[in-house]
């Protein structure tokens, strides 16, 4: 038997001028809400191009909900109205429409003209932006497993896990990555961007508001990322100035000579907690997270040697903390594979008293129990 349509029906369908005009309505007012949304309320705007791009959300916000409104409505409407009928034959098709020029011709320029507006509203933010005049304050912003580095051009050493900017200054920012792909974001500012190895990206941004605000990581990068936060501090110029002015005269005042014996267990905890915890536990040698647990580092009889094949004593530990270490050196025999990298002390910002006091930590922790 031939497949008969379904008895021809004319127009859109009963109730069709009803259910737009509460479509109408409904899109009226969830535009209402999207306009008036006070987003800065919730997520405080801090810098520059923040309000800028709340607009440029809300811009799309508005069209996107009309089409999801219209869209979604006469679906579900055009679906009731037309569904299969008891009455209908049984394997009943619906009207076959072959070509509507006139449907096509606006769903084609109306989209266009969304899209390009939207093109146009973004490019000139982003013009903006990279034409933002001053560049006063340029530095750059690191990645790591599992922290963030700042380096600022008056200062010789890097600053770590605090970034402090002067308000109303143009910053730029260059991230990059030490080791694997990290992410760079501070919702305040509304910007983000990945921290790759071997790429510079660069973020511009004016700080608007003074206080401190959330660096996140936002890329996957090890078993530590969810921990990897950073403050960035927006100063008045004037705190700024005292800041850098004291980083400034730290680093001056060199480290000391490196007297292992002024090690302080009880300082060497605490920073264990800040600088090393994020990669070593204090338990057995096999309870890793990215480096081998430290708990028995001087008295483990499975674990004669350090990874480095030194001797587990004071002198050569600290050893480890001033070089680094990364990996078993196969070209010498030595098997085994590297498990990761230890980082030396620039890039742990260690100074003697520090590499004393952790040396006295770790010395500590295998004489208990
Ligand atoms: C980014 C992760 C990371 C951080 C941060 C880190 N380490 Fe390590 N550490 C490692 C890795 C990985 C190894 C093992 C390297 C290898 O064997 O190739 C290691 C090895 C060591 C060793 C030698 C252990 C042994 O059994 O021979 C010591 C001691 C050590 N680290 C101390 C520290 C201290 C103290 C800190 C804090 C200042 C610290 N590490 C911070 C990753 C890290
Ligand atoms: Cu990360």
């Amino acid at each position: 038997m031939a497949q008969v349509t379904a008895p021809q029906k004319q127009g859109m369908g009963p109730g069709f001028w009803q259910v737009t005009a509460a479509l109408t309505v409904v899109n009226v007012i969830v535009t209402f809400f999207i306009i008036w949304l006070p987003i800065d309320r919730w997520l405080p705007e801090a810098a520059a191009p923040a309000p800028d791009i709340d607009d440029l959300f809300k811009f799309m916000s508005v069209f996107g909900n009309a089409i999801f409104v219209y869209v979604v409505g006469y679906v579900v409407y055009f679906g009731i109205v037309w569904r299969h009928r008891p009455t209908d034959a049984p394997d009943a098709i619906g009207i076959q429409i072959h070509d509507h020029p006139k449907l096509e011709f606006w769903w084609t320029v109306i989209p266009s003209i969304l899209v390009i507006a939207i093109a146009i509203f973004s490019v000139r933010i982003w013009m903006n932006l990279q034409n933002q005049l001053g560049d006063v304050l340029t530095m750059e912003a690191i990645g790591h497993q599992f922290k963030f580095e700042f380096r600022y051009p008056r200062l010789k050493t890097s600053v770590y896990d605090d970034m402090h900017i002067p308000v109303d200054t143009p910053v730029t920012l260059q991230v990059t990555s030490g080791d694997v792909i990290h992410s760079f974001w501070v919702p305040e500012v509304r910007l983000k961007a990945d921290m790759v190895p071997g790429l510079i990206q660069t973020l511009r941004f004016t700080p608007s508001k003074v206080g401190t605000y959330r660096i996140i990581c936002t890329e996957f990068c090890g078993v530590n990322h969810g921990n990897m936060l950073a403050t960035l501090h927006i100063d008045s110029q004037q705190d700024f100035g005292h800041w850098l002015a004291t980083e400034f005269k730290a680093q001056g005042q060199g480290s000391g000579p490196l007297a292992l014996n002024t090690g302080q267990a009880s300082a060497g905890q605490q920073l264990f907690g800040q600088k090393c915890s994020s990669c070593h536990s204090t338990g057995p040698f096999e309870q890793k997270i990215v480096g081998p647990g430290l708990g028995k580092l001087l008295s483990d009889p499975t674990h004669p040697n350090l990874v480095t094949g030194e001797k587990p004593n004071a002198v050569d530990i600290s050893h480890v903390l001033i070089n680094g270490y990364q990996g078993p050196d196969n070209s010498q025999g030595k098997s085994g594979p590297s498990i990761g990298i230890m980082p030396n002390r620039q890039a742990n910002a260690l100074s003697n008293q520090d590499i004393a006091n952790l040396v006295a930590y770790l010395t500590s922790l295998s004489q208990s129990k």
